[in-house]
């Protein structure tokens, strides 16, 4: 694998989207071959299986269902975007991975660590981020955000504790592993959170440069 593998985590309404474009935009400039894409999602069936899980429904998800139904959109986007495109040198720019199953299924949903482990392991085998840019914000902002563009899927219909807890495993884990993670602080404007990004891509250009040339 001589590409890179960034991926963008981080609550509703944090600027995800809106960045990843943006730090798409910078490599490319640079003449990086990039491939933009998300979770869950990212190949026509894995965006049904996300269609299954952001549609509110009558019936309640059980949460094993729930964190099944990811692992399964992310085998199929491993298999046929993530690998082929890292297998090539490209530069992954993920929005949401596996940290989102840690903080939605984990802490919001009080799956256990073990369990979302166990399937990382045999879903992904080895394959990890090589960088994580996690977009921190108060829940209320983040909120505000998502609400303020309309209708709330079935995650954005939750209770703000359910968000504190996303937030906080968010957190936890970036704390635990600074060389993996890299906190950007998403309630400033816009102008301000690409100030820090533009920071951080030199950085990214001399990890890109070392994968590409062992
Ligand atoms: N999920 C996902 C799991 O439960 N488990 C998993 O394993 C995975 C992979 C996916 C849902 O699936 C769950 C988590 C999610 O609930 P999604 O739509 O992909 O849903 O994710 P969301 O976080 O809901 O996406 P959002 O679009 O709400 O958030 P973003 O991408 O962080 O925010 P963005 O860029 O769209 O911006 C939102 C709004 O804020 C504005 C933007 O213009 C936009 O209007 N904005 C700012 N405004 C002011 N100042 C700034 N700095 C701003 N930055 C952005």
């Amino acid at each position: 694998m001589t590409g890179l593998f960034i991926t963008l985590e981080g609550p509703e309404g944090a600027g995800k989207s809106t960045n990843r474009e943006y730090l798409a935009e910078r490599l490319r400039e640079q003449g990086i071959d990039v491939v933009l894409t998300r979770e869950p999602g990212g190949t026509p069936l894995a965006e049904r299986i996300r269609e299954l899980l952001l549609a509110p429904s009558d019936e309640v998800m059980d949460a094993d269902t729930e964190l099944l139904l990811v692992f399964a959109a992310r085998a199929q986007h491993l298999a046929s975007v993530i690998r082929p495109a890292l297998a090539r040198g490209a530069v992954v720019l993920c929005d949401r991975f596996t940290d989102a199953t840690y903080a939605y299924q984990g802490g919001g949903r009080g799956l256990s660590v073990e369990r979302i482990a166990a399937l990382e392991d045999f879903v992904q085998g080895a394959l990890r981020p090589d960088l994580t840019l996690v977009f921190d914000l108060p829940v209320e902002i983040g909120l505000a955000r998502a609400t303020a563009r309309g209708r709330l899927d079935r995650f954005e219909q939750e209770g703000r504790a359910f968000f504190e807890a996303v937030r906080s495993t968010y957190l936890n884990r970036a704390a635990a592993a600074p060389q993996r993670y890299r906190l950007v602080e998403a309630a400033r404007s816009l102008d301000e959170v690409q100030a820090s990004l533009d920071a951080m891509m030199p950085d990214l250009l001399q990890r890109l440069a070392e994968r590409q040339h062992g």
